[in-house]
C-alpha cells in the first residue's frame, strides 16, 4: 500500500470526467483502492475519489466511522445515483482538493445508489445524512465538479486564491 499526492486546485485534472472501469474488480484495482484508502485516512478525509490521485476512473473510498469507532471503509466501483428524493439538507462540506476551505452546500437529504463494491458485487441501497452528502460530493470529483462549483463566482475564486497562496507559502518555507 501506498500514500499518493492528492491533486489540489487548480490542477486541470480536477475537472477532468473520470471514465467508468471497464471489466471485473481485478487485484490491480483493489491495489488502487487500498492505496486511495491509506492516502484518504492519512490525509485525513472521510472520502476520495480516484481522480483526486490523478487517476481517471470511477472509482470512491470512503469511512464513515466515528472517531474511536472501528474502521469501516466502502469502494465503489462504476457508482450511479438512480434517485433523489426533492428534500434538501444542508451540510459545512471540506475537500482534500481545496484544502482549509468549508462552505455550506445544500444536496437532496436521500439518493439511491448504484455500485460494484471491493468484491466486484453489484450493490443497490439508500444513502442518507453524511452517507447521501459524502457520495454526491464524491459523485461530483468523477464528473469533474468540485464544491466550489456549487458556490458564486466569487466564492469560488477567493477559495482557489487562497489554497494558491497558502501553495506557494509552504514552498517558500520548504526552501528556505
Ligand atoms: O476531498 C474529498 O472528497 C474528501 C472530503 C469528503 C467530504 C467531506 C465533507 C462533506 C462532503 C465530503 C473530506 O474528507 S474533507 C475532510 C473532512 O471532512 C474530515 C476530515 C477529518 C475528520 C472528519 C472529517
Ligand atoms: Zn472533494
Amino acid at each position: 500500500m501506498a500514500i499518493r499526492e492528492i491533486l489540489t486546485v487548480p490542477d486541470p485534472r480536477l475537472k477532468e470526467v473520470s471514465k467508468p472501469v471497464e471489466g471485473p474488480v481485478t487485484d490491480e484495482l483493489r491495489a488502487l483502492m487500498d492505496d486511495m484508502l491509506e492516502t484518504m485516512y492519512d490525509a485525513p478525509g472521510i472520502g476520495l475519489a480516484a481522480i483526486q490521485i490523478g487517476v481517471p476512473l470511477r472509482i470512491i473510498v470512503m469511512d464513515l466511522a466515528k472517531e474511536g469507532d472501528e474502521p469501516a471503509p466502502r469502494y465503489f466501483v462504476n457508482p450511479e445515483i438512480l434517485e433523489t428524493v426533492e428534500e434538501t439538507q444542508p451540510y459545512e462540506e471540506g475537500c482534500l482538493s481545496v484544502p482549509d476551505i468549508f462552505d455550506e452546500i445544500e444536496r437532496p437529504a436521500r439518493c439511491r445508489l448504484r455500485y460494484m463494491d471491493y468484491n466486484g458485487n453489484l450493490v443497490e441501497e439508500w444513502a442518507e445524512d453524511l452517507y447521501a452528502v459524502c457520495i454526491q460530493h464524491e459523485m461530483d470529483h468523477l464528473e469533474g465538479t468540485l464544491f466550489i462549483d456549487h458556490l458564486s463566482r466569487l466564492k469560488r475564486q477567493r477559495a482557489i486564491d487562497k489554497v494558491k497562496k497558502a501553495k506557494l507559502r509552504k514552498i517558500r518555507e520548504d526552501a528556505a
